[in-house]
């Protein structure tokens, strides 16, 4: 069923009926076991379990249903009542599986036996935890230390990851890349420059206390939906939302809360955006130039006519650094050039300045829209630089907030998963637990990338993920990966880094956050951070997918204990039985961050690691907030060229990630397909394209690698011209591994060039 050839007009709001069915069609499609429905109630609730997917945060003061669509997808998706079994290896083999869909190869169900890679047969087979323990760490002592890589996906909870990451170290490297270098590492790098936070400064009673919010880039309705009711709240105190997107996001649009009965029964819509802004992809500087040249003009009007300031000198004044340039840049950039960058028109970049200038408190939201870009570490900085003119960071109802990914993607950070060495306390480590800590920085995401790619990489262990799928140049990705001696995958289900193995391979299933995690002082509680840095215990109370199936602790420390050295204070073996150890372990290596952990995790709306930015203190290279000044008004690594379009590969509201739950982007509007390529139709017209013509779209980037995507059809959406979409993951093979942020390294996902032509 392909409901492309006739594009419904509206697709209702994000929320209301639509989201039920959405969570009920994945219910029937993954049977999950019975007592789902108590472990849903307790999903981000204190004594309960945090949800596995975003890391939106959750309240102190939580609703009966205390989760989302997605939140409720996700956790449905994993309490399945289908099992990959060893069995299934016996029908198929890995070259086979290669034709299969990521959503095939997720729904044969969660893993239930440890797996070893047999290159005779082409398929895997089951092996005990023992010999698959003893034999990794028997390979790992022959490899060259420095060749080893530790990936870590965001799930994981705070203790396994501060094994993970003491393992890595132990071992002898700090080759830790994690998932956030392809999403929010611009945010470590580009925000921790301008205010010395390498997290957003936002707290829920800021989300209560705001009048304003200005949304860059980011999709609350798919990726955060828990984010929707307090913007529904924000709504119906008369606050004001504007939204820079070049996709009319439906849950930016119009909102129906789905646990509200009333609403409900009523079909009342909430208007999410007052305007809404549809920029050209990778010109969020030129917009923002623009509003800050709006504020800026209105200051001038303002002391011409004597009247109080707009913007906030005494702020400036006594926190910003270098705001002098900037105001400088924005007074020299003249309206046409800005205007002609990002497709809006002055009038309407004047409009959205009105709202942010009669607004008390603002809260400056943004997400992958400018984090993956060439220059996403400047946009971060533009956006830091409009809150700032009128002090709208560090006071209440204000700030700047980044909506993470993986529920635990920040934590995992926190306890020590980096690759640079500056941002560890490495003497504390050394005290602990008496080892010499690697000094050398270790290989983010993308160079261990482009390591693999040059035969540099031994091995790669993964933490979660799926990251032959979720790395750009997914063909070159897929040639590399198998070249290495070892790869070991700790998974919860099987996807496409699975077909890929190294000469040594293994699948290591591991329990999920919503069970039981029996050890020998009984169930343990795991924690995680979510983006407002607070910390929340997790405890699982559904029976396990498998009586095999370990926690993602015991396997690191199965693995660690193989690997390395025998050392009396690294008691892999005793941490296993009682978590709580580690977190004992984790407040002495962070004493600031950690006070009273194993006391504190419980407490509603979890505690907070506090942020200094919050209160105005800037630990930054001049002590102040420093405003950014760019050399260009445009993101993308690239100039603009005749018959180059600008990529921006896109999540539907059907998926977390690489895990596929279905063909349904019901916001949208497409369904029963990701197989299409999003376009203006005045592109399409000049291409001499009709609507659902095949395409095939080749990466444009110059750098004499071929890369080439056939078999889609091409779409008519409400797009800006000379900005196309198409679905991640399917459009990894056209963005160029070298294609990233200058400062943090983040893939260019959201502007990609790319040419098309008819199929
Ligand atoms: N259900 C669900 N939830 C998720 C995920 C998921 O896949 N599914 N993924 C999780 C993860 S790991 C992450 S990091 C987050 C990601 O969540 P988001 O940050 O929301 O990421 P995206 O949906 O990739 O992109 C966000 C928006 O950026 C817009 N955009 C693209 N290019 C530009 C641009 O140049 N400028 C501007 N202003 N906007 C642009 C897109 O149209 C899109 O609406 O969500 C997390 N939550
Ligand atoms: N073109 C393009 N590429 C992108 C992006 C984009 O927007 N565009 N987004 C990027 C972003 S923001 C991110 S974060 C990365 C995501 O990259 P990854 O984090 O590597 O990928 P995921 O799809 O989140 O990983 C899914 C797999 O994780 C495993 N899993 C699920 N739950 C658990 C668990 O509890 N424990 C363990 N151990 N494993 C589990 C399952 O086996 C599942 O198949 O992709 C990046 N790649
Ligand atoms: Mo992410």
């Amino acid at each position: 069923m392909t409901k492309i050839d006739d594009l419904p007009e509206d697709t209702g709001p994000s929320g209301g009926w639509g989201s039920l069915k959405g969570i009920s069609r994945i219910f029937g499609e993954s049977w999950p076991s019975p007592d789902v429905m108590r472990t849903l109630k307790r999903q981000n609730k204190p004594g309960g379990f945090m949800c596995a997917s975003c890391a939106f945060p959750k309240p102190a003061n939580y609703h009966p249903f205390e989760f989302c669509e997605n939140g409720a997808k996700a956790t449905l998706w994993e309490m399945t009542s289908a099992r990959s079994t060893p069995e299934f290896w016996e029908d198929h083999n890995v070259a086979d599986l290669r034709d299969w869909s990521d959503h095939a190869l997720e729904k044969t169900g969660r893993l239930t036996a440890p797996l070893r890679y047999d290159p005779e047969t082409d398929r895997y087979s089951e092996v005990s935890w023992d010999a698959a323990f003893a034999e990794i760490g028997a390979i790992l002592k022959t490899l060259p230390k420095q060749e080893v890589v530790f990936y870590s996906s965001g799930h994981a909870g705070l203790e396994a990851s501060y094994l993970w990451a003491l393992m890595a170290r132990v071992y002898g490297n700090n080759n830790l890349p994690q998932s956030s270098n392809m999403c929010h590492e611009t945010t470590s790098v580009g925000l921790k420059k301008v205010i010395g936070s390498s997290v957003g400064t936002v707290l829920w009673e800021d989300l209560d206390a705001t009048d304003c919010y200005f949304f860059f880039g980011q999709n609350p309705g798919t990726n955060s939906p828990r984010f929707l009711r307090p913007l529904k709240e924000a709504k119906d105190r008369g606050a004001k939302i504007v939204t820079f997107n070049p996709v009319r996001e439906q849950g930016l649009v119009s909102f129906v809360d789905p646990q509200n009965l009333q609403d409900m029964v009523t079909g009342h819509e909430t208007k999410i955006s007052d305007q809404y802004h549809q920029l050209k992809a990778g010109s969020d500087i030129a917009a923002l130039t623009g509003l800050c040249k709006a504020v800026i003009e209105a200051d001038d009007k303002a002391q011409d006519q004597g009247r109080a300031p707009i913007i906030d000198w005494d702020f400036l004044r006594e926190h910003g650094h270098d705001h002098e340039a900037f105001i400088a840049f924005c007074r020299a950039t003249e309206w046409p050039t800005i205007c002609e960058e990002c497709g809006l028109s002055d009038a309407e970049l004047r409009q959205a300045a009105e709202i942010y200038i009669k607004a008390k408190r603002v809260i400056g939201v943004y997400g992958m829209g400018l984090t993956q870009h060439a220059h996403g570490a400047t946009n971060i900085g533009m956006l830091v630089n409009f809150l700032a003119l009128r002090g709208n960071i560090g006071r209440l109802g204000a700030g700047c907030c980044p909506v993470r990914g993986h529920s635990n993607v920040q934590g995992q950070r926190t306890v020590g998963i980096a690759e640079k060495t500056a941002l560890i306390p490495m003497d504390k480590l050394r005290d602990l637990f008496d080892f010499d800590p690697p000094t050398e920085d270790g290989m983010h995401i993308v160079t261990a990338a482009q390591a693999m790619m040059e035969g540099k990489v031994s091995a790669t262990l993964c933490l979660g993920g799926n990251l032959v799928r979720a790395l750009p140049d997914t063909a070159r990705v897929e040639t590399a990966w198998p070249g290495q001696k070892l790869t070991v995958m700790i998974s919860t289900k099987l996807n496409r880094s699975h077909l890929y193995p190294g000469q040594a391979a293994f699948i290591l299933p591991c329990l999920s956050r919503s069970e039981v995690d029996e050890q020998e002082t009984g169930n343990q509680y795991v924690s995680v951070e979510d983006s407002f840095s607070m910390i929340h215990g997790s405890l699982g109370k559904h029976p396990p997918a498998s009586d095999l199936l370990k926690s993602e602790l015991a396997i690191t420390c199965g693995i660690a204990q193989a690997a390395t050295p025998p050392n009396p204070k690294l008691k892999w073996g005793e941490w296993v039985k009682d978590y709580a150890v580690v977190r004992n372990l984790i407040e002495a290596t962070y004493p600031d961050d950690f006070r009273d952990f194993n006391a504190r995790m419980n407490e509603p709306g979890g505690f907070w690691r506090g942020n200094p930015a919050h209160e105005r203190v800037w630990n930054t290279e001049s002590g102040k907030l420093e405003f950014t000044t760019p050399d260009k008004l445009n993101a993308l690594g690239f100039d603009p060229a005749p018959g180059r379009f600008v990529m921006i590969t896109m999540r539907s509201n059907d998926q977390f990630n690489t895990t596929v739950y279905g063909y349904s982007d019901r916001f949208r509007g497409i369904e029963g397909t990701r197989d299409v390529l999003l376009m203006n139709k005045i592109d399409m017209a000049d291409l001499g394209l009709e609507h659902s013509d095949p395409v095939v779209v080749r990466g444009d980037m110059g750098d004499g690698v071929e890369r080439r995507l056939e078999g889609l059809k091409v779409v008519t959406f409400d797009l800006p011209r000379g900005t196309v979409g198409g679905y991640y993951p399917e459009c990894n093979v056209l963005v160029p591994v070298g294609l990233h942020d200058q400062l943090s390294k983040t893939p260019g996902s959201k502007g990609v060039p790319v040419r098309i032509e008819k199929a």
